[in-house]
């Protein structure tokens, strides 16, 4: 009856059923989290989004929003049943603004199509990620996506001026007009980005674009170790203005790259740890890269590529730690964590340990954006619902002033863990924006501040 009623708002078609097809929103991209629904909705335009919330206030009726299902904390998928609200017919690029270097994108353009609008209209987007061939932009606000170049250009927040999107009272608000300085209240672009689909669904943004850095080099630098390929990211931050990337990767985790990819190792001898950094700009910045290695303590090699193809083969030993991770068998804990500069390097050295107290023989992969604290700490070899590993790890992070998510959100993942790094008062403001925004609790009800 109700999918009826979906049907007319969305057509027949967009409202899909069938068990197999349905399976695939139902899974997380990691296989850890995996759930069920009754229909999956594709709404054409806001107006359909509209209706669907309209629908669904009425009834009572949970969604879960879901962009290219790339997330990594079981935020895009039904784990309670809820119906499955995907933007990704929401596909239009435009308006593109190259005056002002702006554009206008639906929610379900994937993160790939806005950077080559960017770059067609004489402009770069600053977000970079690994998922871009399917991440949508919808879901890059709603995780406040981070990535590769944080350091240079910040994280999705940073690039976002406002946004449409129909809130969970069942309000279109739409504030896309790109004025770079707009001091006319709440920011409910900022307050949505980074929301996980809690407050509302986000159906387009407006974004701002980075002028063009053509000029390209990276290198991978073997290190004689991870406190040094830290205290290198750390360094040429300082040193490098043209600095665009700085990536941590440890032995184990290239090794199990060129395993699963067929790639050749990266330098003719092993190194124990490797840090991959980039610069870029519009004169070549090789002088200054070659000029700022130089002068850093523990390089052991390197090796340097200059045209974008070899550039990209450099990067795939990093982005490829994702997939190479996943083709291990069970499910890994992702766990996704910033530390603070002081205690970088000894965490990285000490995170192995705290694993393996409570989770004797499990493996951890660890590899990250050294330059803005982040570090990835995949575990494998433990049962997907065993959060152990998980507990041990957050409290050790969030004792020394870390953060439990750096980037990739909450979910339904880190819920348990959200008041190691929130305090009650905050918990409390949180669960006021909530009830304010979906009074009935159906957007997302189980991710991140939860409706109860
Ligand atoms: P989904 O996975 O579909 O959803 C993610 C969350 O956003 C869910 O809570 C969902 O309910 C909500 N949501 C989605 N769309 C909307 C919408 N329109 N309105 C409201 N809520 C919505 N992340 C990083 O930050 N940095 C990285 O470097 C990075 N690299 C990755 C590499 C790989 C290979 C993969 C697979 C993932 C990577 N990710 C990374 C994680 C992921 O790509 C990002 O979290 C991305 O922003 C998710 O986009 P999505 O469209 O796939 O969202
Ligand atoms: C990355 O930086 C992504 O590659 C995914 O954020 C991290 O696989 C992960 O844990
Ligand atoms: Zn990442």
């Amino acid at each position: 009856m109700l999918l009826r009623a979906f049907s007319d708002v969305v057509g027949r078609v967009h409202v899909l059923t069938e068990t197999d097809v349905v399976a695939s929103y139902a899974v997380d991209w990691t296989g850890r989290y995996r759930g069920e629904t009754a229909a999956v909705l594709r709404p054409g335009s806001v107006e359909e989004v509209a209706a669907v919330v309209a629908l669904c206030r009425e009834h009572g009726v949970p969604v879960v929003p879901q962009g290219g299902n790339t997330g990594m904390v079981g935020g895009g998928v039904p784990l309670h049943g809820e119906l499955v609200v995907s933007l990704r017919r929401l596909s239009r690029v435009g308006p593109v603004d190259a005056a002002a270097g702006q554009l206008t994108a639906g929610a379900g353009v994937t993160l790939a199509d806005v950077q080559a609008a960017a770059r067609e209209a004489g402009w770069a987007y600053g977000v970079d990620l690994g998922g871009r061939d399917s991440a949508t932009i919808g879901g890059n606000v709603a995780t406040n996506a981070g990535g590769l170049r944080v350091l240079r250009y910040g994280d999705t927040r940073a690039q976002l001026l406002g946004v449409q999107a129909v809130l969970g009272t069942g309000d279109v608000v739409e504030h896309l007009g790109g004025l770079v300085k707009d001091n006319t209240g709440y920011a409910l672009h900022s307050l949505l980005c980074g929301s996980e689909g809690t407050l509302g669904l986000v159906t387009a943004v407006r974004l701002r674009l980075v002028p063009p850095a053509p000029a390209r080099v990276a290198a991978i630098l073997g290190m004689k170790d991870a406190a040094s390929a830290v205290a290198a990211a750390q360094e040429l931050r300082r040193t490098l203005p043209t600095l665009s990337a700085a990536e941590l990767m440890l032995r184990a985790g290239v090794e199990l790259v060129c395993s699963v990819s067929g790639a050749p190792p990266p330098l003719a001898a092993p190194s124990d740890a490797y840090l991959l950094v980039e610069a870029s700009g519009t004169a070549d910045p090789t002088p200054e890269l070659s000029a700022a290695v130089a002068s850093l303590a523990g390089v052991e090699d390197a090796a340097v590529a200059e045209d974008p193809q070899r550039i990209a083969a450099l990067f795939r030993y990093r982005e490829g730690h994702t997939e190479a991770v996943n083709s291990l068998g069970a499910p890994p804990h992702k766990l996704d964590v910033t530390l603070p500069n002081s205690v970088l390097a000894e965490m990285v050295e000490r995170l192995p340990s705290v694993v393996e107290a409570v989770a004797p023989g499990a493996s951890v992969w660890l590899f990250g954006h050294v330059g803005d604290g982040n570090v990835h700490v995949n575990v494998t070899g433990v049962e997907p619902d065993d959060e152990r590993v998980d507990d041990a790890v957050f409290r050790a992070v969030a004792e020394v002033g870390g953060s439990i998510s750096a980037e990739h959100g909450v979910g339904t993942a880190k819920r348990r863990w959200l008041e190691l790094n929130r305090s009650a008062a905050e918990l409390r403001a949180f669960a006021s924006i909530k009830h304010a925004l979906d009074p009935d609790g159906i957007m997302n009800p189980h991710v991140l501040v939860g409706s109860g």
